[in-house]
């Protein structure tokens, strides 16, 4: 099966080895989105150079376009994306709520219209699972139903209920397979009680990482800690646990000392698309008129491309004229910076000084502020 040693704690932290059927990865660690089937505007090559080791996967968008089967006739998604390395791929119910139209959902799973040609599609637990399987995700997400904020805590109770009746439908569908697993996703909005009850439910299945999700929707970040600090606690120390769509580098550093061992988020991709950048100054726009003359580079402690190569006026120039290098450049600094940042927590924990660590980069942030 799929496992994590941890190797060292420090405080709630932890830095510890997920090893997979492609390879070993290093926690904790940030995966790039490949929704599609690629990291937009990255090749494989140039993501494995950011130091990424693992990457994300959408069932939703590869089950309709270019269709799960094909993924798998032309040899899995490994292969047809030609990244070697371990892909998780979530399961759908996310995405399609948030991208699908004309949702209906119930017991046995959700049933929607396509949002690139309108035609008719079903997810369950047991489809997606499937799907899943012809992809041939390293990490199989469960079928989930990710409460909306805000919501009642009968809503959220309700919800969250179904995704775990979900998630023993998952456990039974899912193929254990050499170095592969299936994450559980705990639910319950912003509700301690209804986390523990989640976890409880999750942990008497059984799975070999447990993924928290239904954070990032609008509840803010103090909010979003303090689900963490209600949940993480809970989930076995002997298995990864992993925060979805989460989230900027301030989010990371906090989920980190909270006890996240993964992450993922669509931030330093679409971020770098819209020239907004993360360095270890804080974050800025490099459509701003102030960096039309500034020969110095974007963030002089970075060796990505576009740090060691360029200047900010040049990259202000690529997005003022719409070249598509402006969103190259700048999506792979931000994978490069998210995965530096993850190296620095995860170097920190290992020498027990996270907490000088974390202050150092918050510091950073602030001190340059636009
Ligand atoms: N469930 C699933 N995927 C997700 C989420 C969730 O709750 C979130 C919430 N931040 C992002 N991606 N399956
Ligand atoms: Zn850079």
């Amino acid at each position: 099966m799929l496992t994590h040693a941890v190797q060292a704690t420090d405080g709630a932290a932890r830095a510890g080895v997920l090893r997979t059927a492609h390879g070993e990865v290093e926690t904790p660690v940030f995966m790039p989105v490949g929704t599609a089937g690629t990291v937009k505007a990255m090749t494989a090559d140039a993501v494995r150079a950011t130091g990424a080791r693992m990457v994300l996967g959408n069932t939703y968008h590869l089950m309709l376009r270019p269709t799960a089967e094909r993924v798998a006739r032309l040899g899995g998604l490994h292969r047809m994306m030609d990244w070697h390395g371990p892909i998780l791929t979530d399961s759908g119910g996310f995405q399609v709520m948030s991208l699908a139209k004309l949702r209906k959902m119930d017991e046995q799973g959700v049933v929607f219209r396509s949002h690139i040609d309108g035609s008719k599609h079903a997810l369950s637990p047991e489809r997606s699972i499937a799907i899943q399987h012809l992809l041939g995700a390293d990490v199989t997400m469960c079928l989930d139903e990710c409460t909306p904020f805000p919501a009642t805590e009968a809503e959220a109770a309700n919800s969250m209920r179904l995704s775990m009746r979900w998630a023993a439908r998952c456990r039974e569908a899912f193929v254990p397979r050499d170095g592969h697993g299936l994450f559980g996703i705990v639910q319950g909005g912003v509700y301690p009680d209804l986390r523990a009850e989640s976890v409880a439910a999750l942990r008497a299945i059984g799975f070999e990482g447990y993924a928290v999700g239904g954070l990032a929707v609008g509840e803010g970040q103090e909010t979003m800690f303090r689900v963490l600090e209600a949940t993480v606690p809970l989930l076995p120390a002997d298995r990864p646990r992993y925060l979805m769509g989460v989230g900027t580098p301030a989010d990371l550093v906090g989920a980190v000392r909270r006890g996240i061992d993964m992450f993922d988020c669509v931030m330093p991709t679409r971020s770098g698309r819209t020239a907004k950048a993360f360095t270890r100054h804080g974050a800025l726009n490099l459509r701003n008129a102030r960096h039309a003359d500034d020969g110095a580079p974007l963030d002089p402690d970075c060796a990505c491309p576009a740090c060691a190569r360029h200047s900010r006026a040049y990259l202000h120039h690529l997005f003022k004229a719409e070249e598509m290098l402006g969103p190259m450049l700048l999506t792979w600094h931000n994978i490069r910076y998210y995965q530096d940042l993850m190296r620095e927590l995860r170097e920190a924990i290992l020498a027990g000084r996270f907490e000088a660590a974390a202050a150092a980069i918050e510091s950073g942030w602030n001190a340059a502020k636009e």
